[in-house]
């Protein structure tokens, strides 16, 4: 197939134009293939012009997928009551015969699934506008940079890209032949009444590592369709391993120290476990929230947001926990509101502060208090997994010139955090970056939430919070953390947070923002400035610093016993968790590097002595500074 003579066929002259100027085969070949198979009624290409943009947005609305809303710029989004996340038990990575990724990783047989979701896309855009749109992962033209094409039909997805991703059309152009591109093909299927995806037993996101073509079909939720986001995620994923870089489920963020310094975090918590919070704490500086990149320039970890937007939890917003992402919303901005609660042109959500309507309407369609469900369930107002899609830009606290850099900020610190009641100690700092790696990274477990389709609550094994999303097998993955950091001349410090610990009656240790005192506490630990206690899992703050730290960040008090409590090194807890780890990477993990065992090994001993020496729950008090 010719395919520039069959996309002259296919496109209007307006549209071939636009294609025809980027000189890049592989991509003709691509759009003309899947053209052919998707065959819309109606082909849009958008360039980087701000009238491309402006017909997405209008067709969002136009065929319905969006809603305006009161606020100038906000709009409204619904996905099916039954298609509100990341469909994990659809989404798979294909492999060819004879690969093996381990049991964590969801795999089906590449010419068996390359067979099924071609049939499923075959003619499935009939009657519907194709839109076909460029983007990159990282900054333009910059050395992290990678460049995508998505082809959809929904304007909701694509213009939700518009919001998270920066534009990519001049950057094909200027990578002409030479773009390593990422590809995307999403058809949202057959719509019901309210413009939400019918076939949902029919949803499928199949994940070709080979050609780094990702398919997703009748579905919506931004988790399963967006390419830029979850979907490249995967295929980045195994081009950092690869290549030798990191790719992970990470904010960064700024931390503001003494005297003006900028220092700069990465993040890896799992779904709803406060990483969005995290990184946009007043008095520090966001860069992004969800995804980065880091690779070695120099024997300096150098890290980029490769998004450009927010997709973020709704639930929970307020205005005394989240004063800005709060302004952010009510704002003029440009937001899409997905699966809140809609009454007289203004959205609601749950625990946002205010009262909520009676009625309205919801990701249930028509809603009233006490509506249920066909499963008998009473439908909330909005879902926990509601969510506002905007772009960096609107936040007052954007670190700008982070996030515009070519080479990236240096990563001076990296953290790991999950849903823990009962383990983990508020912050702790690893003696050192394999140490940190295995013990903190490699064992995170995290219970599940409703970010995902399932039961939630259930303690789960979630390496540095990216299994959902792992496209390599895990002891790969790991070998490759470690040498990475063995490259680098003076590695990020790592660092484990846990904000969900209880007492031993179920009740919170800490408060939401207890959170600004860790980040402040390990900004002076990275330079130095702060002693520690050393304990048998690692560095844990002194009672004075974080007093000190409580009056100076929150104006608060902080009391002794409640440092104790928190602090507590809970042997029995630790142990069983260290025996659970290694028990998982001994078991289910082909391939994991001899050190994880040596390294969780040395963890216990240091356990076990400290058992001896003090019994089960040890008083901070009782070790020593260094
Ligand atoms: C997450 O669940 O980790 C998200 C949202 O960031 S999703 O796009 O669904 O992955
Ligand atoms: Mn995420």
């Amino acid at each position: 197939m010719n395919a520039l003579k069959y996309l002259k066929q296919r496109l209007d002259e307006t549209q071939f134009r636009k294609i025809g100027q980027i000189d890049n085969p592989a991509l003709h070949e691509f759009i003309a293939t899947y053209i052919k198979l998707l065959n819309p009624d109606k082909i849009f290409v958008c360039t980087d012009s701000p009238e491309d943009e402006e017909y997405i947005r209008q067709k969002a609305l136009e065929y319905g997928e969006e809603r305006a809303l009161k606020t100038l710029g906000h709009t409204v989004h619904f996905d099916n009551y039954y298609d509100q996340a990341r469909d994990k038990a659809n989404t798979k990575i294909l492999v060819p015969k004879g690969v093996d990724l381990g049991p964590f990783i969801n795999t089906k047989d590449r010419d068996e699934g390359l067979r099924e979701i071609h049939e499923l896309m075959k003619d499935i855009m009939k009657g519907k506008e194709l839109f076909i749109c460029f983007f990159t992962l990282g900054p333009q033209n910059s050395i992290f940079t990678i460049p995508a094409v998505q082809l959809t039909d929904s304007a909701y997805v694509a213009h939700s890209e518009f919001l998270l991703y920066r534009k990519g059309y001049e950057e094909f152009k200027r990578l002409g032949k030479e773009a390593r591109f990422l590809k995307f093909v999403h058809s949202a299927g057959e719509l019901d009444e309210r413009k939400t995806s019918k076939n949902l037993d029919k949803r499928r996101v199949y994940i070709d590592l080979e050609s780094e073509t990702v398919y997703s079909v009748n579905t919506q939720y931004g988790g399963n369709t967006i390419g830029l986001k979850k979907l490249a995620f995967r295929l980045t994923i195994r081009r950092a391993v690869k290549e030798g870089w990191l790719s992970e489920h990470m904010f960064l963020m700024r931390v503001n120290g003494p005297n003006g310094r900028k220092t700069y975090f990465t993040g890896a918590y799992p779904s709803m476990c406060g990483k969005t919070s995290t990184c946009m704490l007043p008095h520090e500086n966001l860069v992004g929230d969800d995804l980065a990149f880091i690779v070695d320039m120099k024997g300096e970890a150098r890290g980029t947001n490769v998004e450009y937007g927010v997709f973020g939890i709704i639930e929970g917003i307020n205005q005394k926990d989240d004063p800005i992402i709060w302004k952010v919303l009510h704002s003029p901005n440009e937001i899409i509101f997905s699966n809140v609660l809609i009454k007289d042109g203004k959205p609601y959500w749950n625990g946002m502060g205010e009262e909520i309507p009676d009625e309205g309407e919801n990701h249930s369609g028509e809603w009233w208090r006490g509506k249920k469900d066909k499963e008998g369930n009473e439908i909330p107002p909005s879902h926990k997994n509601a969510r506002f899609t905007v772009r960096l830009e609107a936040f007052p606290n954007l670190d700008r010139e982070a996030l515009d850099a070519p080479c990236g900020v240096k990563i001076s610190g990296m953290i790991f955090g999950g849903r823990d009641k009962d383990t983990w100690v508020p912050v702790c700092e690893s003696f050192d970056w394999v140490h940190g790696v295995i013990t903190k990274g490699a064992s995170l477990e995290s219970e599940t939430t409703a970010a995902t389709l399932g039961k939630e609550g259930v303690r789960q094994f979630n390496p540095m919070a990216i299994l959902d999303f792992l496209s390599v097998p895990i002891g790969e993955y790991i070998k490759n953390y470690i040498r990475f950091g063995e490259k680098l001349r003076d590695p990020p410090k790592i660092f484990a947070v846990n904000y969900f610990l209880r007492d031993e009656n179920g009740n919170w240790l800490n408060e939401k923002l207890d959170k600004a005192v860790w980040l402040k506490w390990m900004e002076l630990r990275v330079h130095g400035e702060v002693d520690a206690i050393k304990t048998p899992i690692g560095y844990i703050p002194k009672y004075e610093d974080l007093k000190r730290l409580f009056r100076e960040v929150l104006n608060k008090e902080y009391p002794k016993e409640l440092y104790e409590k928190q602090f507590t090194i809970r042997i029995p807890e630790l142990l069983a968790k260290v025996e659970r780890i290694e028990k998982i990477y001994r078991e289910k993990v082909k391939d994991a590097p001899e050190v994880l065992f040596e390294v969780l090994e040395e963890e216990k001993q240091r356990l076990l002595e400290a058992k001896k020496k003090y019994g089960d729950y040890i008083s901070p008090f009782e070790f020593e500074n260094v």
